[in-house]
C-alpha cells in the first residue's frame, strides 16, 4: 500500500473542556486533511487525548473522582467534540488505552535493552505545575523561576533520564539541512537559536510511583511511571503500530499488534500540527527519541500561535474565554469554521473578538458567498424555472485563476491566503451581477440571450466555489452543491473546472446559507 499523507495535532489535556485554541488547531489539521484529500492524497488524520500525568491526576483528584473514571467521562465530551467540528479523524488515540500504553513499553524496553536510559539522583529545582526539573540556568537575572512554573521546590529524587545531549549537534545539522522540518521560518530560528545558545540537558523520562501512580509503568522498573511527555509523544506512532504500519514495527520487532492484510503505511507524519508552547518538545525531544529508536524523522512540525480575547490571555478563573460549543450553537459551525481560519495564519498569535466574528459572518459570509449564491440561485429560478440552457465561459478564467492560486496554496497549507483567494472569485461574482444588471436584463425581451449567459455564469460560479470551499465550510459547500440540484459532494478538486454544471436539468430550491442576525 503506497504511503498516506499521514497529520496529526497535539493530544489534547483531558484536564477540563475543549477551548478556542483546541479547537483552532482541530480545525486548521481538519482544512489541510480535507484539502489533500481533495486534491487526491489519500490521508490519514489523527487526534486523540493525553491522559497521564500530573495535570490529569490533580484534575481527577478535585473532582473526587478516580483518573480512568475521570478520563473515560471527558472523552466522551472530547469526541463528541471531534464531531461538533466536523473533523475527518481517522482514528481517535487515548494514551490510557492498550493499544498505545503496551507499544510504549515496547519502545521502553528497546531504548533500555540499548542503553540510551541511565539512572541518577537528581539534587535540584522542580515545577509541579509543569512538571519539569529546573537548574541554576533556569533562573531569571533576578533569582526567580518564570511564573508559569508555578510554585518551585527543592527536590532530590532518584530517576531514569534519556541521553539527549550526544544528539545537539546532529540535530542543528539536521535542522539547518532541512528548512521545511519546522514552520513557520521565525520557528525554525527560535529552535536553532535555543540549540545554540544551550547546552542540552539529558532528558528525565520516569516518575517514582511514590510521588505519580498516573501514568505507564516503567517496564524494567516497577517503582517507576513513564514521564507524560515521554508517553504522550509516542502516540505519533504508536497508532500507526496499532495499524500495522510496517515502517514503524522495524522498530519494535517484539511489539506483537497489527495484521499485514489491513496494514496502513503512514510513518513518517508529513505534518505534526502543534502550539508554539510545545515547539520543544516536538523540534528538540521527539527527533532524537525516533533517532534513537531508529525511526524516520517527521517531514515538518506546523507551529501555530496563541488566540487572546480581547487582547488578554484565556483563562478560566477569570471567565475571559471563548466556549466553541456556544458559538457553534449560535452561529453555525461553518462561521466559527470560516472565522478561525480566515482570522489567523498559521504562525502568529490572535485575538478573538466577538464584534470581529459577526462582522466577517455578516460582511463575508451572509453579504458576501450567502448573498451571491442567494441571488444568482433565485434569479435562475424566477427567469428560467431553475435551468440553465447553454454553456458560457465569460466568468471561466476567473474562476480558473483562482482555482490554480487556491490550490498552490492549499498545497503549502497557507489557508489564510486560501479563503483570500476564494474570496476573489466571490467578490468578481458579485460585481458581475452589479455590472451585468441581470435584473433589468430580465425586463428586456431582446436581452433574452444576454440573461441566458449571465445565469449560467453565476451558477456555475457558485458550483466552482462549492468546491473550493468544501475543506474550509464543508456543510456550507454541500448544501449550495444540494441547491444547485446536484448529486454527491463537492469533495474533488478537480471538479473545479469550468463547465461542470448540468444543462436542461433544474435546480433544487434556494435557501440562505447564512442567515442575517440583526440584533
Ligand atoms: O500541550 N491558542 O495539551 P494541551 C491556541 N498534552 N492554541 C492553544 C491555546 C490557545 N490559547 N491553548 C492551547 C498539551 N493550545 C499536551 C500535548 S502532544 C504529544 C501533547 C494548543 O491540551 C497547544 O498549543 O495543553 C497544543 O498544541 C494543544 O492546544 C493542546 O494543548
Amino acid at each position: 500500500m503506497s504511503k498516506a499523507f499521514y497529520i496529526t495535532t497535539a493530544i489534547n489535556y483531558v484536564n477540563g473542556q475543549p477551548h478556542l485554541g483546541h479547537a483552532y488547531e482541530e480545525i486548521v489539521t481538519d482544512v489541510i486533511a480535507r484539502a489533500r484529500r481533495s486534491l487526491g492524497q489519500d490521508v490519514f488524520f489523527l487526534t486523540g487525548l493525553d491522559e497521564h500525568g500530573q495535570k490529569v491526576q490533580q484534575a481527577a483528584q478535585a473532582d473526587g473522582k478516580s483518573p480512568q473514571v475521570y478520563c473515560d467521562e471527558l472523552a466522551s465530551d472530547w469526541e463528541a467534540f471531534t464531531r461538533k467540528l466536523e473533523l475527518t479523524n481517522n482514528d481517535f488515540v487515548r494514551t490510557t488505552s492498550a493499544r498505545h500504553k503496551e507499544f510504549v513499553q515496547a519502545i521502553l524496553s528497546k531504548l533500555h535493552a540499548a542503553g540510551e536510559f541511565y539512572q541518577k539522583t537528581y539534587d535540584g529545582f522542580y515545577s509541579a505545575r509543569e512538571e519539569t526539573f529546573l537548574t541554576e540556568k533556569d533562573r531569571r537575572p533576578d533569582g526567580t523561576f518564570d511564573p508559569t512554573y508555578g510554585e518551585v521546590v527543592k527536590l532530590q529524587e532518584s530517576n531514569y533520564w534519556f541521553k539527549l545531549k550526544a544528539h545537539q549537534q546532529w540535530l542543528i545539522d539536521y535542522i539547518e539541512a532541512n528548512p521545511s522540518f519546522v514552520q513557520p521560518d521565525y520557528r525554525r530560528n527560535e529552535v536553532l537559536g535555543f540549540l545554540k545558545n544551550n547546552e542540552l540537558e539529558d532528558l528525565c523520562i520516569s516518575r517514582p510511583l511514590a510521588r505519580l501512580n498516573w501514568g505507564i509503568p516503567l517496564p524494567f522498573d516497577k517503582d517507576y511511571v513513564t514521564y507524560v511527555w515521554f508517553d504522550a509523544l509516542v502516540n505519533y506512532i504508536s497508532i500507526p503500530a496499532a495499524h500495522g504500519d510496517k515502517n514503524v514495527m522495524t522498530a519494535t520487532p517484539n511489539f506483537g499488534r497489527g495484521t499485514s492484510d489491513s496494514a496502513l503505511n503512514l510513518w513518517p507524519a508529513d505534518i505534526h500540527v502543534i502550539g508554539k508552547d510545545i515547539l520543544k518538545f516536538h523540534a528538540v525531544y521527539w527527533p532524537i527519541m525516533l533517532k534513537a529508536m531508529g525511526l524516520t524523522l517527521p517531514k515538518q512540525i506546523l507551529a501555530h500561535g496563541w488566540w487572546q480575547k480581547d487582547g488578554e490571555k484565556m483563562s478560566k478563573s477569570t471567565g475571559n474565554i471563548v466556549d466553541p460549543v456556544a458559538v457553534i450553537n449560535e452561529w453555525g459551525v461553518d462561521a466559527f469554521r470560516f472565522y478561525v481560519v480566515r482570522e489567523l495564519d498559521i504562525g502568529p498569535d490572535g485575538n478573538w473578538t466577538d464584534a470581529g466574528f459577526k462582522s466577517r459572518y455578516q460582511a463575508e459570509l451572509a453579504n458576501g458567498l450567502g448573498n451571491l449564491v442567494n441571488r444568482s440561485l433565485s434569479m435562475l429560478k424566477r427567469y428560467r424555472n431553475g435551468v440553465v440552457t447553454a454553456r458560457h465561459d465569460e466568468l471561466a478564467p476567473d474562476a480558473a485563476k483562482v482555482a490554480a492560486d487556491t490550490r498552490a496554496l492549499l498545497e503549502n497549507n497557507e489557508l489564510q491566503g486560501a479563503l483570500q483567494s476564494i474570496w476573489h472569485l466571490v467578490n468578481r461574482a458579485n460585481q458581475y451581477v452589479d455590472q451585468t444588471k441581470p435584473f433589468s436584463l430580465a425586463k428586456d425581451p431582446t436581452q433574452t440571450r444576454r440573461l441566458d449567459e449571465v445565469l449560467y455564469n453565476l451558477t456555475e460560479t457558485c458550483r466552482v466555489l462549492a468546491v473550493l470551499l468544501w475543506p474550509f465550510i464543508p456543510g456550507t459547500a454541500t448544501k449550495i452543491y444540494a441547491q444547485l440540484g446536484l448529486s454527491g459532494s463537492p469533495d474533488k478538486y478537480s471538479a473545479t473546472t469550468w463547465g461542470g454544471l448540468n444543462v436542461a436539468r433544474p435546480i433544487g430550491e434556494p435557501a440562505p446559507l447564512f442567515p442575517r442576525k440583526d440584533a
